[in-house]
């Protein structure tokens, strides 16, 4: 063991993790060690001591506002304003100056699938995956505006390799391979409760993914932000792989971000529930960010406007446009990171008993930058209101809310609505299961175009 490391481990008292070098193989030795010369332990030490000084402080209670928000009505002007939108994204769309970027840096473990979530089957008849669902959007979308769309998808060291060849066994999803990126984000090792290093049961030093704030990170240090210029990308379309309802590159939202030369713009639906267990976008001491639900008091999730409707009502949706050049100044920056949050989290660790390997749970730290605390950072930026039933139906739990059933009937209902309006049908039993294939239509308007009904009409219906 090399001296200088030892003692750097030792000035920041992880010396402890050495310990565990008895019961290593020499390659394994040797991979730990390269492994701890590169970890930041005077960051580690840094965020050891917020979580003290936060834990033995009062808390000081933040003063949350809401936020303006985009919406459109039916009256003559809004219709026209949300077209003009609508049209500049389309533009936007067809000059190639957006990407779309996924991030899916996940794995399905709390729906009890073994795999990165993007491979969860989720459409109710084909059984698409997300990952397909997201490309044949993509692809339907390319060929719409006359281009391809570059595709930018943020794994993780444990769904990376998986993730690669879920994709080149699909044959890329008939999308052309070139455009589709995919980029790592990077970890960070978690603590002990006493703010030391824990070493996991394959004995390598305990790391959890960095948060879906990474993935501004990892759009940089991939060099995508550069290739991204070099293709003539400005804006970048962000998601997060559980919603099945993302409106991928929507161009009303690109069309309104663009216009109010937005650095980062952000997606809601509205809260109807206060006990919904959801960020809201709001300011948080005057500035743009989002507030977690349990950061709110009871009374301050209960108010209400004028108009009835709850004040703290921007339910934040994660779907994101974001600035190029936004993204650039902020990860250019040497000493700049966003924050890091902290969550208290059961972790199975190596016991050290020198001679023998044996494994236990205990409570440890882990840290995770979140992607809205940009908001804060824009020097301008937009909140669209988008129908939650349209939009968004996310696959967090394995039953109950936000479970695969859940999004399913959101995907039935949604088309179902669509077979309703195309006005080609009379009536639609209510048992009714129907999926419409994005390659056959991106939104209700085509679909009516060109949905022509099979007699007889039989569920379930895949129109393709
Ligand atoms: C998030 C938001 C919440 C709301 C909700 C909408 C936080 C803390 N809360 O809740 O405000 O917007 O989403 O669905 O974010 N991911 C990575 N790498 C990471 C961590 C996460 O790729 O290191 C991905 C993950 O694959 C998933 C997404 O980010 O698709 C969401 O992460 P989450 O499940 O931790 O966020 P959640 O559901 O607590």
């Amino acid at each position: 063991m090399n001296h200088e490391i030892s003692q750097k481990l030792t000035r920041f008292n992880q010396q402890h993790i050495l310990e565990h070098l008895a019961v290593m193989t020499e390659a394994e030795r040797r991979a730990f060690t390269d492994d701890a010369v590169r970890i930041d332990l005077e960051q580690l030490a840094a965020l050891y001591e917020t979580y003290t000084s936060s834990r033995n402080s009062k808390k000081e209670k933040k003063v949350f506002q809401e936020v303006d928000v985009l919406s459109f009505n039916h009256t003559e002007e809004s219709l026209q304003h949300k077209k003009r939108l609508y049209a500049l994204g389309e533009d936007c769309l067809r000059d190639g100056r957006v990407a779309v970027f996924l991030v899916a840096g996940g794995q399905g473990s709390r729906l009890g699938f073994q795999g990165p979530k993007g491979c969860f089957p989720i459409t109710p008849v084909k059984g698409k995956s997300l990952f397909q669902l997201f490309a044949e959007n993509i692809n339907a979308l390319s060929r719409r505006y006359g281009t391809h769309l570059h595709w930018y998808i943020m794994t993780s060291q444990e769904n990376h390799e998986e993730t690669c060849r879920f994709f080149r066994q699909n044959s890329f999803f008939n999308l052309p391979q070139k455009t589709i990126h995919c980029i790592m984000q990077k970890q960070i090792p978690s603590l002990d409760l006493e703010g030391r290093l824990i070493v996991s049961t394959d004995k390598k030093i305990f790391k959890n993914p960095n948060g879906h704030g990474g993935s501004l990170y990892a759009l940089h240090d991939s060099g995508a932000l550069q290739e991204m210029a070099r293709q003539g990308i400005e804006e970048i379309f962000y998601f997060q792989v559980d919603n099945p309802l993302a409106k991928i590159a929507d161009p009303l939202f690109i069309g309104a971000h663009v216009e109010q030369q937005a650095e980062m713009s952000t997606k809601v639906v509205k809260k109807v529930d206060p006990d919904e267990r959801v960020g809201i976008i709001g300011r948080i001491n005057s500035r743009l960010g989002c507030i977690e639900y349990s950061e709110l008091s009871r009374a301050e999730t209960r108010e209400r406007g004028k108009d009835g409707e709850l004040r703290f009502k921007s339910a934040n949706i994660a779907i994101h446009m974001l600035k190029r050049n936004f993204v650039e100044k902020l990860t250019g920056q040497q000493d700049f990171n966003l924050p890091y949050h902290l969550a208290v989290k059961d972790i199975e660790c190596l016991e050290n008993t020198k001679a023998d390997i044996k494994s236990k749970k205990i409570k440890g730290l882990k840290f995770e930058m979140f992607i809205f605390d940009a908001l804060g950072f824009a020097e301008r930026s937009v909140t669209l209101e988008v129908p939650r039933e349209e939009e968004f139906s996310p696959v967090k739990n394995k039953d109950g809310v936000d479970s695969p059933e859940t999004a399913r009937r959101a995907l039935i209902n949604l088309h179902t609505h669509w077979l309703n309006n195309s006005g080609k049908l009379t009536s639609i039993p209510e048992s009714f299961v129907v999926e419409v294939s994005p390659l056959f239509a991106l939104d209700e308007e085509e679909f009516a175009q060109k949905f022509n009904p099979p007699s007889p009409l039989k569920t379930p219906l895949y129109v393709e």
